[in-house]
């Protein structure tokens, strides 16, 4: 890594990795000539990291000339000018780093307006940059018949004992296969438009800082899956991460729950930026994208728990499934919501 770094102009002091995030590796770099954040891309999930590296430069460009104070993780070139090095099989990439914090959950109301309000400015702030100039870092990857024909494979294919262990969970995805009917309307109905959409507006890829001694968020990171989308993808992944008190980590299910000022906050946020952009269909949709994320990734953490792990990789026996199960609870709660 010492090597690839020298391919920067600076003079390193400390290297420290960050342990966030499901698929990349992230290091914090202090160097004489400031701060960097420094990341090798997980290229067996993102086949094309040439594809990240373009959107990213064409959105960075956009923002500079556009709108300048725009808070931005803009990517570091190296001496000769690369904003992606491919080593030895490897790509790593450097952004420069942004003062403030990651939260994994929310406490307060006020964080859930704040994050939401981010989100919701970062496609806001990109709605006259061309979204078909943006290529598919990970193509249908919030296709949920794709997401569900995954799971059904793995129901066939997948690690025996462990689908003979599951099936109350399996059964409990199958009886809601609604929300991929749901989905396919959606998406065929003119009125729902494509957006740049960051498609991982998990609760840690925003930023929070103390401004004045008050928090806010500040910043979107995280911009590998930024790609033409829709604003269901956007809105469902904060109302899976920013509702409850627990993380999707949690074991203890007695834990997850939601709650209804969180999600009043959430949508005040959101449509703080985007209410005038959204179609009346779209935003009787709001809702139904909660349900559409964390169905999706309660099949998506199934399928690789019956797949062994492959994509997530786990910490400890099951981690997988302890995240289904935490998701499935999670639907159950969010549903009451209404
Ligand atoms: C992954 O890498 P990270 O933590 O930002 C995943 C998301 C999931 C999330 C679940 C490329 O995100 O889609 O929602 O884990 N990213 C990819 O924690 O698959
Ligand atoms: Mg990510």
């Amino acid at each position: 890594m010492e090597e690839i770094l020298r391919l920067y102009d600076w003079n390193v002091t400390n290297i420290k990795p960050i342990h966030q995030g499901l698929i990349n590796s992230t290091y914090s770099i202090t160097t004489a000539q400031g701060d960097f954040i420094f990341q090798s891309i997980n290229h067996h999930v993102f086949k094309t990291p040439k594809a990240i590296d373009n959107n990213i430069n064409a959105i960075s460009n956009f923002v500079k000339k556009q709108d300048p104070h725009y808070l931005f993780t803009h990517l570091v070139p190296t001496k000769e000018d690369k904003t992606l090095i491919e080593w030895e099989g490897g790509y790593y990439r450097a952004f420069h780093k942004i003062d403030g914090y990651a939260l994994s959950v929310l406490e307060n109301e006020n964080q859930v307006g704040e994050a939401a309000m981010q989100f919701s400015k970062f496609t806001q702030v990109l709605k006259s940059f061309k979204v078909d100039l943006l290529q598919d870092t990970l193509p249908q990857f919030h296709n949920l018949n794709l997401r569900y024909q995954q799971f059904t494979e793995a129901i066939e294919k997948g690690d025996t004992q462990r689908i003979e262990s599951t099936q109350e969970e399996i059964s409990f995805l199958k009886d809601h296969k609604k929300l991929v009917a749901t989905y396919d309307q959606f998406i065929k109905n003119k009125e729902a438009k494509k957006r740049v959409t960051h498609h991982d507006t998990k609760i840690s890829n925003v930023l929070f800082n103390k401004i004045n001694g008050v928090e806010a968020a500040i910043c979107v990171i995280d911009l590998d899956t930024v790609m033409a989308g829709h604003f269901i993808s956007d809105v469902g992944d904060m109302c899976r991460t920013c509702l409850c008190a627990v993380s999707e980590e949690e074991k203890d299910l007695n834990k997850v729950k939601v709650d209804a000022k969180k999600w009043d906050a959430l949508k005040k946020g959101y449509l703080h930026h985007m209410e005038s952009e959204l179609s009346n269909f779209e935003l009787d949709h709001f809702f139904y994208s909660g349900q559409f994320m964390i169905y999706m990734q309660a099949l998506r953490f199934l399928t690789d728990h019956l797949n062994r792990d492959i994509y997530y990789g786990a910490k400890y026996e099951g981690q997988n499934l302890v995240r289904t199960q935490n998701q499935i609870r999670l639907l159950e709660v969010y549903n009451k919501l209404t």
